[in-house]
């Protein structure tokens, strides 16, 4: 493994841009301002001194700032492998689709409104139909649900609401009798506020369990945070008892409370529990801001501009701690390495070389990230009400795509829990729905790496009308109408900025047919959908040979026909322009070109030459692509022309 040059305050932004992290965190600062790379490779730019920075930019970037930087690019100095000699390495996770199972949403069997674990049972054959390999399941694990499910009380049984551990074993036990795999969330970077491990943590000072969390005095009298870290869900990431005159670390919601993964006897609990999964035959596991684990010792105050930028502050002090690599690695060693279970790991904010170092196959870390570059335009956020212009997101991924040589896999996926529905980012005109749906499915079901369909994504569900804030049940959306009230805007302002964001979108209840909640529940669900299922749910789908159901089975069922789909090399069609996206996969004599258009207007294009066979195609098939058409033309290895 190589590594970078030391970088010290007197080096230039083109050293910065040079190391790998520097590079990720310039091309993330450039995202989030809508720049292009120009604006830091030119002469003079590139030239600047680091501890010039706060001279040069009017004091808006601090020395404190430059020491950080200097601080955390040291901190990761190796160098990412890139190799595209040696053949991919298989892997039954790199040839795999999943579909991720929001369970509180999925399907409830029991009629209480709330999805369950025979729910899903009950829903199996659909994904069969459907074709998909593993599933990827939220968590199921006791918790008092203030975040759905990422706020666990005890990670080894079962809330009650979603079932019994029975039904869990059961669950699997048919996931892998159809030959399916199934993986798990893995919640580690915090608990729930109700774990007994915080429980005894906050009673008792001298308890083992006080060092598992971050329990610190107040600043100053005590009065105020620790530091100045805000929290993804509104407010100071600290929670303050006074009883106990302590405040205690939560990046996310005031019940979640931060693990300090520093205390080695807290990390061999986790293991042991990982352990205690796999041994029930759990594939693998989604580990969830996993990247977050490792904060800078002494939890410093953030830069206060950095925080503007990225919009949390603190951010630069934990998305990439001193100890993150030496974590992963012995997670990986102690749990996942003895059962070869497969290791994907949500790492927000991590840029295109620090996931290569979470992921290279000489690393031992892990298999494969969710990065999220691709998520939103450039110079957007989620909570921006905006047009997702396809070329731009064509841009991102061919840049993603190009990076992952053959030592590094991608996660391929679009929709979330955590995201509004693409498709109504993209275009929410009703005329337009199947076209992008399906073209959304053909961009992540042929570029190279491994998809993870969302549920409801495979039948084009889209964004919900909600129309009031007491429609809405997550926290994150919640707390932040309440502080959009609290700055002074009006109720409807905060709702319309609500909801250009609000990851409720994608929690509205499966629709498996046009009855009652869409067959969801046969009582009130927990959340209401908008009664769009009676023109969108799994039946009707299942009956209608054009559906975007139909159009995901017949994707599917190429890739798993076509070895290129998988293993083959990707290029892009440089001539390509705009709207029109064109790249061609090739193993071997076997070719696959997809052609798409990225527009809403008809477009004239060339089709492949002679040898090709059109596979596939979500249009009229005519002399020009449709409005947002996709097609998948064929070139077989055993066909002779
Ligand atoms: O989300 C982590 C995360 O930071 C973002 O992906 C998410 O959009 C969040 O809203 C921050 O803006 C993971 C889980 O996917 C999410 O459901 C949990 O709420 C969160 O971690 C805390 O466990």
């Amino acid at each position: 493994m190589s590594t970078a040059p030391p970088i010290t305050a007197r080096s230039r932004i083109r050293d910065v841009y040079a190391h790998p992290l520097g590079r990720d965190i310039i091309d993330k600062l450039l995202l989030q301002l809508g720049r292009s790379r120009r604006w830091v490779t030119n002469p003079i730019v590139g030239g600047v001194r680091l501890d010039r920075l706060p001279r040069w930019t009017g004091g808006r970037v601090d020395p404190g700032f430059v020491a950080t930087l200097v601080d955390l690019l040291n901190q990761h100095p190796d160098v990412p492998v890139d190799d595209d000699t040696t053949p991919v390495t298989p892997a039954w996770w790199k040839e795999a689709v999943f579909y991720q199972i929001y369970p509180r949403s999925f399907s409830d069997s029991d009629g209480d409104g709330i999805g369950d674990l025979p729910g899903i049972i009950e829903r199996l054959d659909h994904l069969e139909h459907l074709g998909v390999d593993a599933i990827w399941l939220c968590p199921v694990y006791d918790s008092p649900n203030d975040d759905n499910g990422y706020d666990i009380r005890d990670y080894r049984a079962i809330l009650a609401e979603y079932g019994t551990m029975a039904d869990f074993d059961r669950l699997l036990a048919e996931v892998h009798r159809r030959g399916m795999r199934l993986i798990m969330d893995l919640v580690v970077n915090h608990t729930s506020d109700e774990h007994p491990w915080f429980v005894e943590a906050l009673r008792d000072p001298h308890s083992p369990y006080r060092a598992y969390y971050f329990l610190r005095p107040g600043a100053g009298d005590g009065s105020r945070p620790p530091n100045n870290w805000t929290s993804f869900f509104s407010g100071p990431a600290w929670r303050h008892y006074p009883e106990h005159d302590v405040w205690a670390l939560h990046l996310f919601s005031s019940k979640q409370m931060d693990l300090d993964w520093d205390h080695a006897p807290m990390r061999a609990d986790v293991v042991d529990m990982v352990r205690w999964w796999l041994d029930k035959g759990v594939d693998g596991f989604r580990l969830d801001v996993i990247n977050y684990i490792s904060k800078r010792p002494g939890l410093p105050d953030g830069d206060p501009t950095i925080g503007e930028l990225m919009q949390f502050t603190g951010v630069e002090h934990y998305f990439a701690g001193p100890r993150l690599h030496e974590h992963l690695r012995q997670l990986r060693r102690e749990a996942f390495a003895p059962y070869d279970a497969v290791a994907i790991g949500e790492t927000p904010g991590v840029g295109i070389e620090l996931g290569k170092l979470l992921t290279g196959e000489d690393r031992d870390e892990l298999d494969l990230i969710f990065s999220f570059d691709h998520l939103e335009a450039p110079g957007r956020v989620r909570y921006d009400d905006y047009r997702y212009d396809l070329r731009d997101l064509r841009r991102v991924l061919e840049r993603h795509q190009r990076a992952h040589g053959n030592r590094h896999w991608p996660a391929l996926f679009f929709d979330n829990h955590d995201n509004p529905r693409m498709v109504s980012k993209v275009d929410p005109r009703p005329e337009h729905r199947v076209a992008v749906a399906k073209l959304l499915a053909t961009i992540q079901l042929t570029l190279r790496g491994t998809p993870f369909l969302y549920q409801g994504q495979e039948i084009g569900m889209v964004n919900q009308d909600f129309t009031s804030i007491d429609q809405l049940r997550d926290v994150e959306s919640r707390n932040r109408y309440a502080d959009l009230l609290a700055a002074g805007r009006s109720e409807q302002e905060a709702l319309a900025d609500v909801l250009a964001g609000s990851r409720d979108h994608a929690r509205t209840p499966m629709a498996w047919d046009a009855g009652p909640h869409g067959g969801f529940t046969t009582g009130v669900p927990w959340i209401a959908g908008d009664g769009d299922h009676q023109g969108c749910n799994v039946a009707d789908s299942r009956a209608d040979a054009g559906s975007v159901l139909a159009w995901h089975r017949a994707l599917i069922a190429l890739r798993r026909d076509l070895p290129a789909l998988v293993y083959g090399a990707i290029d892009f069609d440089r001539s390509g322009r705009g709207h029109l996206w064109r790249y061609r996969r090739a193993l071997g004599e076997s070719e696959v070109v997809v052609v798409c258009n990225l527009g809403d207007r008809p477009r004239r294009f060339r089709t492949p030459g002679a040898g090709y066979a059109l596979a596939l195609s979500s249009g009229d098939s005519g002399s020009r692509l449709a409005a947002y058409e996709a097609r998948v033309y064929v070139r077989r290895a055993d066909r002779r022309d």
